[in-house]
């Protein structure tokens, strides 16, 4: 695989930090490289202890490459190495030790749920795209408060959380607003979402992520879910508002022009080839 290139920003996110210099050729951990020295940092948001964060190392005792009570500290890419009790990125070097903004040593598990329709004209006929002759897909995506960059509405497994059911409270959090309707209201949204949430999907991605965020010792792992509204009428019916993590929130074509967040851009295109849409 490519070695990751989000994960080597030069500016850490939401910091003045700057990462060590990480050419391609010394992302590998199994170049020796004596001179690299990467800046330790863990955003003062983790170091504060809240809920969703891990310790410090030797504050505590966390079991890696398992299942560690409800937190889940496997990878999907298998066994990382765990040097002087600190994982070690599966992708190689970042040029930052520490955790940054992330809260677990290690793997951190997201779901990324990619919410689908076809493109159609004001006679609901199919739009295909001038070039490529493919019908358009829509997604839902959001812009991330953050960085302010489009995304898919995705977000953190929580301890102990089945995936599924994480991929619909993001995507009712993110882009549904549901955090802020009444109980009633929510319980409709869910009602609502619940069999398009229900229906299989189509696993479009498992596995490492390239983040901004990700650090040596800490970085994003996902699973992707295409949820395909075909018929048009069940999300594609629900009025999008942005909310959590998200300001802004809009069905977006589908296409490889179209800059993501992280991976995401990767995942879609595995969507549109699968459904045989444009990319
Ligand atoms: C990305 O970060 C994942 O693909 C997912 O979309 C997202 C989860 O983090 P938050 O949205 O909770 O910040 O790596
Ligand atoms: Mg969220
Ligand atoms: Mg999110």
């Amino acid at each position: 695989a490519a070695p990751h290139v989000k994960a080597r920003c030069p500016q850490y996110p939401g910091s003045k930090i700057k990462r060590f210099p990480v050419p391609d050729d010394k992302v590998n951990w199994s170049q020796n490289w004596p001179q690299y020295s990467p800046v330790n940092y863990t955003d003062p948001s983790v170091t504060k202890k809240p809920a969703w964060a891990d310790p410090d190392i030797g504050a505590f005792s966390a079991r890696f490459n398992s299942v560690d009570g409800a937190v889940d500290r496997t990878s999907f890419d298998g066994n990382y190495k765990v040097e002087k009790g600190i994982p070690l990125n599966p992708h190689g070097r970042t040029g930052l030790a520490g955790r940054g903004l992330l809260g677990r040593w290690g793997p951190n598990h997201a779901a990324d749920p990619i919410v689908t329709r076809w493109k159609v004209d004001a006679k609901g006929a199919k739009v295909n795209h001038p070039v490529t002759k493919l019908p358009v897909l829509q997604f839902v995506a959001i812009k991330r408060k953050d960085c302010g960059e489009w995304a898919i509405p995705g977000g953190m497994v929580d301890p102990g959380e089945q995936v599924s059911l994480t991929l619909q409270r993001e995507f009712s959090e993110e882009a549904l607003n549901s955090l802020s309707v009444s109980p009633s209201e929510r319980a409709k949204l869910h009602e609502r979402i619940t069999k398009l949430f229900k229906s299989p999907g189509f696993q479009v991605f498992q596995g490492y992520v390239d983040d901004p965020r990700n650090t040596d010792n800490a970085w994003m792992e996902t699973v992707a879910v295409n949820f395909h509204d075909d018929s048009g009428n069940s999300v594609s019916e629900l009025p999008l508002q942005a909310g959590d993590d998200a300001g802004q929130v809009k069905w977006v074509d589908i296409d490889s022009s179209f800059a993501l967040y992280a991976s995401h851009s990767h995942f879609l295109e595995l969507v549109a080839k699968e459904r045989k849409a444009h990319w």
